[in-house]
């Protein structure tokens, strides 16, 4: 540890730590518009400007170490002024819709004027004319509102590796453009929505689709039926004001059916439905010696990623659909018979904190007999948007369940909305499958693989298993070359595009701080901690649905409506 003086203070900092860093760690905050967390600083948007003395220019505090005895101001009015001429600047450049801004309230820039008293506009240099971007299922890109601040760029090509972003031309014409000037749909872009979790401002948003969901709730005509995914009770309680550790899937519930939505579902229920199914596929794959290890395929976005960049090895994908899909097809196929509605008659809605969900549910792939499994997939945020224009005082509602028949899930199901917990999920239930037996910590050898991937192995009744785990996508294009090599004996490889899993998708409220995204997944891991069912095997709900529908794991009705096939 070092001493420097900020404001006057004597604090403490770590050796090798930014300026930037060292504040932060002392509850002292600049602001920034291009600072992420965990990736290389740029210092483009110049906000983290601090005074140190004994230098003449104001230093950016994201890009500068921090020395013994340093002192620092990070509010002197030469400071401060730097900082309101730069948010100045940037709003000449900006149009001032801000009123029908999607991202007004959430939006950085629009803090930082309010932090700097920006009152008023000095010039107007530009006219708009970018067009909107409207081509994808997933994502709205309005280049106008686009700041320069390079996140989108930086995590799409450092974190993703999709690379989808890049800056062009230099100086005052530069400007942030798609490969080729692609329309995003048109581009490598496979939806993860990470680039929209980093946007200071309204340049990307996700795509809309609350509108169709509350014209099928006004009509009478149309049952409505809604499934939440995994994730999405741990994400939501202190945008209503509760504390957020607060875990309110029957709050949720309770509120969806207070909107008019006619039956309410646990997607947790399906993934369970798909640990039984992807459990059997395994075991068949790797008794026939044929397409191992197996892919997961419930991430939409690393779908569209293996299709893009490794076609060959499409066929390694697990053939089961995804939860969302199947609680879809099952909705669609087994539910509405039970209860006498014509299949057509359903609007079905699936809540996620993904936005490539949005484009899963449009692919053709994902329908029977020609209807689409589900009609609507809205994000966690439009959700808390949908709560909200309805009115509904969260802090004051009585709980409910999920609606039968999908309405007990195992803890196993909840798991699969962090990373690593659709592969812990579907190894218990192999272990149950093969030695009847829960799967307890103490048979899990956890492992790495090659750079440093995150593995595990369990041993049942003498077979061995070895399951690898990844997130974020460029760290699949540095260990798939390990993952696939068959001294590894890897069977298993969990994907999810987004760093962390579901519990950060690009669906899911804003937040620039990942402690936020840390504890999501602490209140997940510590519902799995004290479930009774821990395991897929022992869900009642899915014995019934095979029991009255599907009749057996991997039979004929099952492949008929949970399974699909993408092709390059
Ligand atoms: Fe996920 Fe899912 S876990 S992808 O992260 O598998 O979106 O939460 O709903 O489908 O269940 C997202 C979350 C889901 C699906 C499930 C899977
Ligand atoms: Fe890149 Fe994902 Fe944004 Fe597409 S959605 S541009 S892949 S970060």
């Amino acid at each position: 540890n070092i001493t420097i003086e900020v404001n006057n203070r004597s604090i403490k900092a770590k050796k090798g730590d930014t300026i930037l860093e060292a504040l932060r760690q002392n509850g002292i905050r600049v602001p920034t518009l291009c600072n992420m967390a965990h990736l290389t600083p740029t210092g483009a948007c110049r906000l983290c400007v601090v005074e140190v003395e004994g230098y003449d220019n104001l230093l950016t505090s994201c890009s500068h170490i921090v020395e013994e005895g340093m002192k620092i101001k990070t509010h002197s009015p030469r400071v401060v002024r730097a900082r309101k001429t730069i948010v100045e600047l940037l709003l000449d450049n900006h149009p001032d819709d801000c009123l029908y801004c999607e991202k007004n309230g959430s939006c950085e820039l629009q803090d930082l004027a309010v932090e700097l008293h920006v009152r008023e506009r000095k010039v107007l240099s530009k006219s708009f004319s970018q067009k909107l971007d409207l081509s994808s299922p997933s994502i709205v890109r309005d280049p106008a509102k686009c700041i320069l601040c390079g996140r989108c760029v930086r995590i799409c090509d450092e974190v993703q590796s999709v690379s989808t972003f890049e800056f062009i031309k230099r100086g005052c014409n530069m400007y942030v453009g798609t490969t080729m000037s692609r329309d995003l749909n048109f581009s490598n872009c496979i939806g993860c929505g990470q680039c929209v979790l980093v946007c200071p401002t309204g340049a990307l948003t996700e795509r809309q689709n609350i509108a169709e969901v509350i014209d099928a709730i006004n009509n009478p005509e149309i049952v409505t039926v809604a499934q939440i995914a995994p994730s999405i009770s741990v994400s939501i309680a202190s945008e209503f004001g509760m504390k957020a550790t607060k875990d309110i899937n029957g709050i949720i519930y309770a509120a969806l059916r207070k909107i008019g939505f006619d039956y309410v579902f646990d997607t947790s229920v399906a993934a369970d439905i798909s640990s039984h199914e992807m459990a059997q596929e395994l075991l068949d794959r790797k008794e026939n010696g044929e397409s191992i290890p197996m892919l997961s395929s419930c991430c939409p976005a690393w779908v569209k990623f293996v299709e893009q960049w490794y076609p060959n090895r499409i066929n390694l994908l697990s053939a089961v659909k995804s939860p969302q899909q199947i609680m879809g097809s099952l909705v669609r196929n087994y539910f509405s018979k039970t209860v006498g509605i014509n299949p057509s008659n359903i609007f079905s809605v699936s809540i996620m904190p993904c936005l490539a969900k949005k484009f899963e549910a449009q692919r053709e792939e994902m329908t029977t007999r020609g209807l689409s499994d589900v009609d609507s997939v809205i994000s966690t945020r439009e959700l808390v948007r949908l709560i909200k224009l309805y009115g509904i005082d969260m802090q004051n509602i009585e709980t409910q369940h999920a609606d039968k028949p999908f309405n007990i899930r195992s803890s196993a199901g909840k798991l699969f909305g962090i990373s690593g917990g659709a592969a812990e999920a579907i190894a218990r239930m192999i272990y149950f499958r093969i030695t009847s037996k829960e799967l307890v910590d103490k048979n899990i050898k956890e492992e790495r693989i090659g750079s440093g991937v995150k593995a595990f192995s369990f041993k049942a009744a003498g077979h061995q298993f070895r399951f690898a785990i990844v997130n974020g996508l460029k760290n699949i294009h540095e260990i798939i070359g390990e993952v696939l090599k068959p001294e590894n004996e890897i069977d298993f490889v969990e994907v999810m595009a987004c760093p962390g899993g579901c519990v950060n998708g690009g669906g899911q409220p804003f937040t620039m701080d990942e402690k936020s995204v840390k504890q999501r997944a602490k209140i997940i891991a510590e519902i799995d901690e004290a479930d009774g069912i821990k395991c897929a095997a022992k869900n009642p709900s899915v014995h019934a649905v095979y029991e009255e529908f599907l009749e057996d794991v991997g039979s004929e009705k099952s492949k008929k409506f949970l399974y699909t096939r993408y092709s390059p």
